[in-house]
């Protein structure tokens, strides 16, 4: 039991649901090192979420809504820290959630889908082995063709890999969460939000509420006005100044 009045009860209690996640069987044991490397970030960052976090929230609210076929990326890391706002975001857009492991086992990828379908999630896709996305080199390439293989948008947070990339190849637009503006998704992305996926998903969720009753024109205005490069400089620029 983490005592409430901890300073570091939040880190705390994150820390504990990647281990729970992995006791379950949905999160790699490599989550544990991704989760320690997001914290030494958040940390550089101050631990909130800063106007570039928020800005690129906005657009990655707007962007979400203005897509034909939006799909939600989810892992094992993702799974056990924000799998209700997965399925509430996924409920908000009528799109579905993929699972797409880069550790990747059948097993694994079938428990996750248990678990999410066990919290009401509606539309839950797994990977397809005849549906592959070639230039990716890891597992990461199989998709389902239903979701990531003909979407428009893709949501990948917490990942740092080849895959943003090629997606952007093939013409998809890709929106992340990473602490690390340096990593290859988030250098590659089209919207980086640099920010701890436990703030900033609700975030996520509460500014797409809010651009419900937004018009086309003006949600095209907020993606088109967006520079994910100013955002990548001004995170780097918050970690510099912490030293
Ligand atoms: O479940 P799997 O098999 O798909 O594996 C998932 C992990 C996360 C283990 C895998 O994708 C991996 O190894 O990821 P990386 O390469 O460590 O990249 C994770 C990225 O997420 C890094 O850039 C971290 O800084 C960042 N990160 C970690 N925790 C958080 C985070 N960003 C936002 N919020 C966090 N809580």
């Amino acid at each position: 039991m983490i005592d409430p009045k901890h300073p570091r009860a939040k880190s705390l209690k994150t820390r504990e649901e990647i281990i729970h996640g992995v006791d379950i069987g949905i999160t790699s044991i490599n989550g544990l090192i991704a989760q320690g490397r997001g914290e030494a970030f958040d940390y550089l960052l101050g631990e909130n979420t800063n106007n570039f976090a928020k800005e690129a929230i906005r657009a990655a609210a707007a962007m979400l809504f203005l897509a034909k076929d939006p799909v939600l990326s989810v892992n094992g890391n993702t799974a056990a820290l924000v799998v209700k706002e997965y399925i509430e975001l996924s409920n908000l857009l009528h799109c579905p959630i993929e699972i797409n492991l880069f550790h990747k086992t059948k097993e694994r990828e079938l428990r996750i889908k248990s678990y999410l379908e066990s919290l009401r999630a509606k539309n839950v896709l797994v990977s397809n082995s005849k549906t592959k996305i070639s230039s990716i080199a890891s597992k990461r390439k199989f998709v389902n063709p239903k979701g990531i293989g003909k979407a428009d948008v893709v949501f990948v947070p917490l990942e740092d890999g080849d895959r943003t990339e090629e997606l952007i190849k093939l013409g998809k637009k890709v929106i992340t969460i990473d602490l690390n503006p340096m990593s290859r998704t988030a250098q590659k992305a089209t919207i980086t939000i640099v920010d701890n996926i436990i703030r900033a998903f609700p975030l996520l969720i509460k500014e797409t509420k809010r651009l419900q009753s937004f018009k086309k024109d003006e949600l095209k205005k907020f993606v088109r006005e967006f520079s994910n490069k100013k955002i990548l400089n001004a995170a780097e620029e918050k970690i510099r100044k912490s030293f």
